[in-house]
């Protein structure tokens, strides 16, 4: 065997706003229709047709192998308006909750994925005061309703992401560039997530519950240069601790705001790590290591990053270790394949108490601001046709899930033919310009 995965248990994971389609009135769905919006001038209307194609998309599951499967909720479909719940929408969720424990999948749910019903929008999204309050009537009737069919639960899906697009950036609805608001709702985020926990727990006391966090590797350019070593350390608390730390044991410290009516203590059954990159950081840049392979996104590739990630994780935060999400942008399918080889192989290596890996994406779905161009999922997505198709890659996962492991085999047919990558970053401000060399480096 190439690659023993012991005891860590793999899935794939998608949202649903990026693979239901249909016309959910969501923020994204608002923010799409307008013009300019989405980099490909797409929206989610289409996406992968999930919501009519469910039986398709469990057959697959099936087809490959996996025992867990994260998939997101769209609020709302299940509150279209401000404390009325549409029963036909949960229905629809249990219908498929139940085809997929009928196969051995044990889901994961994600109550929050950067999708906001459009009333909350338009009053403000998390900016507004009732947001949190909000929120918590949606897990109420959610986590009541479903709670025969689910165990595991992600209250929210990457605070750090979406409050640094939707109010820094201004790249994601509402679309707005005022540090102040992210970290307003950054906070609110961290609210809504610890008391979600204790509500979850009074309705399921036996749950599972956790966040799932981006979190990145900020390297300093010039580790002797204090400036890059300072921005790197303040990037990396701003961005990514503080807010894991808040939501992880309700200590809320600055930047993030919040009362003090949260005990300190422990608000995780599990911790959730999202692991994509790194960051090379200049001064107060973000940027990408010149010289390293990158994705279709330019984003670098960098495995040993998730096996540090899971250390920082583990030194801090006791229990078990999910990764929710790992996966990459790869249109070609011609690196992916090498990227789960190379990114399961450090996360084993962590010895870490991880148990779960969920390849991030199943298909190949709606990629928010960048549209349907980037390609991240196992099964290609035909957008015309609808038609799915298993890649090369997901053809290698399902064979370490039928092995338990990467077989010498599967190593010779899958991972020594991939590429590393699908270009290289050439200097530290590539990844911010779209721009990497088109060519493929070495494996
Ligand atoms: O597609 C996203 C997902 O919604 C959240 N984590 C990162 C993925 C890739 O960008």
């Amino acid at each position: 065997m190439k690659l023993d995965l012991g005891s860590l248990e793999l899935g794939v994971a998608t949202a649903a706003t990026q693979i239901e389609g249909g016309d959910a009135d969501t923020n994204w769905h608002r923010w799409a229709a307008k013009p300019g919006s989405a980099r490909d001038g797409s929206t989610p209307a289409r996406a992968a047709d999930h919501w009519n194609r469910v039986d398709q998309d469990i057959a697959l599951l099936g087809e490959l192998g996996v025992k867990h499967y994260r998939m997101g909720l769209e609020w709302a479909r299940i509150e279209p308006r401000p404390g009325v719940f549409d029963s036909a929408a949960v229905e629809h969720y249990r219908d498929e909750l139940t085809k997929l424990r009928a196969l051995g999948i044990t889901p994961l749910v994600t109550l929050h994925h950067f999708n906001n019903p459009g009333w909350l929008e338009e009053r403000g999204a998390w900016l507004s005061p009732q947001a949190v309050e909000r929120f918590l009537a949606y897990v109420r009737h959610v986590v009541s309703h479903l709670k025969d069919l689910v165990d595991e639960w992600v209250t929210i899906n990457e605070p750090n992401v979406y409050a640094t697009e939707a109010y820094i950036y201004g790249e994601w609805p509402p679309a707005t560039h005022h540090p102040l608001h992210g970290m307003s709702a950054m906070s609110a985020l961290v609210e809504a997530h610890l008391r979600a926990y204790a509500l979850i727990h009074a309705i399921q006391p036996e749950a599972k519950v956790g966040v799932a966090h981006h979190l990145r590797v900020f390297d300093p350019a010039h580790p002797y240069n204090p400036i890059d070593v300072a921005g790197a350390s303040a990037m990396e608390h701003l961005f990514q601790g503080a807010v894991l730390e808040a939501m992880s044991t309700g200590r809320i410290r600055l930047p993030l705001r919040g009362s003090s009516r949260f005990a300190p203590g422990r608000y995780y059954d599990f911790i959730g790590v999202n692991y994509y990159t790194r960051n090379w950081v200049v001064g107060v840049y973000p940027g990408t290591k010149p010289g390293t392979p990158t994705n279709d996104l330019g984003w670098e590739i960098y495995p040993a990053g998730l096996a540090r990630v899971l250390r920082q994780v583990a030194k801090r935060y006791p229990g078990p270790i999910y990764i929710t999400e790992n996966g990459t942008a790869d249109a070609t399918d011609e690196f992916r394949s090498r990227f789960i080889f190379t990114h399961l192989r450090a996360a084993i290596a962590s010895y870490t108490p991880v148990t779960r890996y969920y390849h991030w994406c199943f298909t190949d779905n709606w990629e928010w601001a960048e549209g349907e161009v980037p390609r991240f999922g196992l099964v290609e997505l035909d957008y015309e046709t609808q038609a799915r198709t298993i890649k090369q890659s997901g053809r290698f996962y399902a064979d370490m899930i039928a092995h338990g492991g990467v077989t010498e085999q599967a190593y010779e047919r899958w991972v020594v033919p991939s590429a590393v990558g699908s270009g290289v970053a050439r200097s530290v401000g590539d990844q911010w310009r779209g721009i990497s060399d088109p060519t493929p480096v070495a494996p």
